[in-house]
């Protein structure tokens, strides 16, 4: 048997639009286990291997990419680590990754070489760099992410060149899209071109509470339907437990309540493509330098640097299809006049939901988390219950979104399936802890699965060796790299 025949059950299954009532919950959940054994025995008989599934392949590469513990041998850097800075060192936000670079801009310079130390008003504070990551910090496996506060190093000012050497702690971390330090996330769909889909905008919101991080759902391209449309939308999703804001960049509707909301906080914009986060986050831009002259003044003259303040390329909805072209490619991060950063995204049309598990996956629809929380105290009969409909859970299936919780859980419960199979149970990360003589909590990577010999000292010194020189050759072929990304 192939290891992974029931994949097929991953392709999405249409659910009708207007969405069934619990009589339909329950007769879903009656036959989810015929229907999964019919998939897996079907797959049996037929000798040849299911195609790859889409999502599988996903989770394969996700899996090796999970954060894995070996960056925490070596944590991020305290704010309080640098109380000095070189005259070629600066402390700078990440605003943009593009391959092998990223454009930093500075926060803070270090002083002359007779008084070291940090200047937050200098000709150079705003100025982006264009930066390479130390190969030492690859090497620790060491992400570098756009959000995040990093230390520059071997600093060009002239030809505004740098190498970022180390990263400061984060609040928080996003990783579908990669980003650091979000406070907001605000997850943009459009009524119209391309239509608003219920089960893709659950995904969408099921992968943004994931990460626990407040989140707004806004409906752009308002203008596109009529008011019925957007009254029955704002009915249906009061029920799912959402307040959504409606807007309209094309008739600049709504934007004024969305400034209110993205003031002073770094809010990652995620969405398909072609629901208009590109023309969203230059309208939000535009509309301010007009309406504040004097503050886009004094933004220009802290952030000297075009690309920053440029504005984000805008694509057209195909017509064939009725979806976005993904036009926009990369992360960036953007400033507000109103205080605050915003990120732009590529619109991606499926959600990984690669940190959401199934006993997490319940947390992530604000209709359980109300029914949990209007029984309490007494809560659901079975600790780490799926609420599948046992005799004694609270949870019921008279609510519109059940069929897409039961769908999504039977995603996630094959792609842990898969997981355990790939990796086996003890797939726990790359660090172990030992406590030492004195009580001393010490981390040390784990041994490779299959790999138990021990290295030789003479010949671990030898490979130590090596990687240093390696690491120099890296570094010494910086310049050589940046001038050929620069062109
Ligand atoms: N009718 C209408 N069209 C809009 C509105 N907002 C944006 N658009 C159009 O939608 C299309 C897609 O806009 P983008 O801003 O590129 O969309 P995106 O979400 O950034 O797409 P990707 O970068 O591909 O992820 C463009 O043709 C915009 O002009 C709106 O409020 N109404
Ligand atoms: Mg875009």
């Amino acid at each position: 048997m192939p290891p992974f025949s029931s994949a097929a059950l991953l392709r999405p299954r249409p659910f009708p639009s207007i969405l069934p009532s619990h009589a339909t919950g329950h007769l879903l959940r009656r036959f989810l286990p015929f229907r999964a054994l019919s998939v897996s025995l079907s797959a049996r008989e037929d000798p040849r291997k299911p195609a790859p599934d889409k999502n599988l392949l996903k989770a394969k590469d996700a899996v090796k990419d999970l954060p894995s513990g070996a960056a925490s041998l070596s944590p991020g850097l305290d704010s309080g680590d640098y109380r000095k800075l070189l005259p070629n060192q600066a402390i700078g936000l990440v605003a943009a990754a593009q391959a092998n670079f990223m454009r930093v801009i500075v926060e803070s310079a270090g002083g002359p070489p007779e008084n070291p130390g940090f200047l937050v008003s200098d000709w150079r504070i705003g100025r982006e760099l264009l930066c390479v990551v130390r190969a030492l910090l690859k090497k620790i496996k060491r992400r570098v992410l756009v959000g995040d506060k990093v230390l520059v190093g071997s600093i060009d000012w002239t030809d505004r060149r740098g190498m970022i050497e180390d990263v400061f702690k984060r609040n928080t971390e996003v990783l579908d899209p990669p980003v650091a330090n979000v406070d907001h996330l605000l997850v943009l769909f459009s009524m119209d071109q391309p239509k608003l889909e219920p089960f893709a905008l659950t995904r969408f919101l099921v992968e943004a509470e994931s990460t626990g991080i407040p989140l707004t759902l806004v409906l752009n391209k308002s203008e596109l339907v009529g008011e019925e449309t957007i009254s029955s939308w704002n009915e249906r999703l009061h029920s799912w437990g959402y307040k959504p804001l409606f807007c309209s960049v094309e008739r600049r509707s709504g934007l004024g309540a969305l400034e209110d909301i993205l003031k002073g906080q770094t809010t990652v914009i995620v969405g398909p493509s072609g629901v208009g986060k590109s023309s969203l986050i230059n309208s939000l831009r535009s509309s301010q330098s007009i309406s504040n002259e004097e503050e886009i003044n004094n933004l220009l003259e802290h952030y000297e640097s075009g690309k920053w303040l440029g504005e984000q390329r805008v694509g057209t909805v195909s017509k064939k299809s009725g979806r976005g072209k993904h036009t926009t490619r990369h992360v960036s991060l953007l400033p507000l006049s109103v205080g605050g950063l915003l990120a732009d995204t590529p619109g991606f049309n499926q959600p990984s939901l690669l940190k959401v598990t199934k006993r997490t996956l319940a947390e992530t629809f604000p209709e359980i988390r109300q029914m949990l929380k209007a029984s309490e105290p007494e809560k659901c009969s079975f600790k780490d219950c799926l609420h599948l409909g046992e005799p004694g859970c609270v949870v019921t299936g008279d609510w519109e979104r059940y069929p897409y919780y039961l769908q999504l859980l039977d995603e996630i419960k094959i792609r842990e399936e898969f997981q355990l199979r790939t990796f086996g149970t003890k797939r726990e990360g790359d660090v172990r802890y030992k406590v030492g003589d004195l009580g001393t909590k010490q981390a040390e990577p784990r041994l490779e699965l299959k790999k138990h010999r021990r290295v030789s000292r003479k010949r671990l010194n030898q490979s130590i060796l090596d990687e240093l020189n390696e690491l120099d050759d890296l570094d010494e072929g910086y310049w050589a790299d940046i001038e050929e990304g620069a062109r």
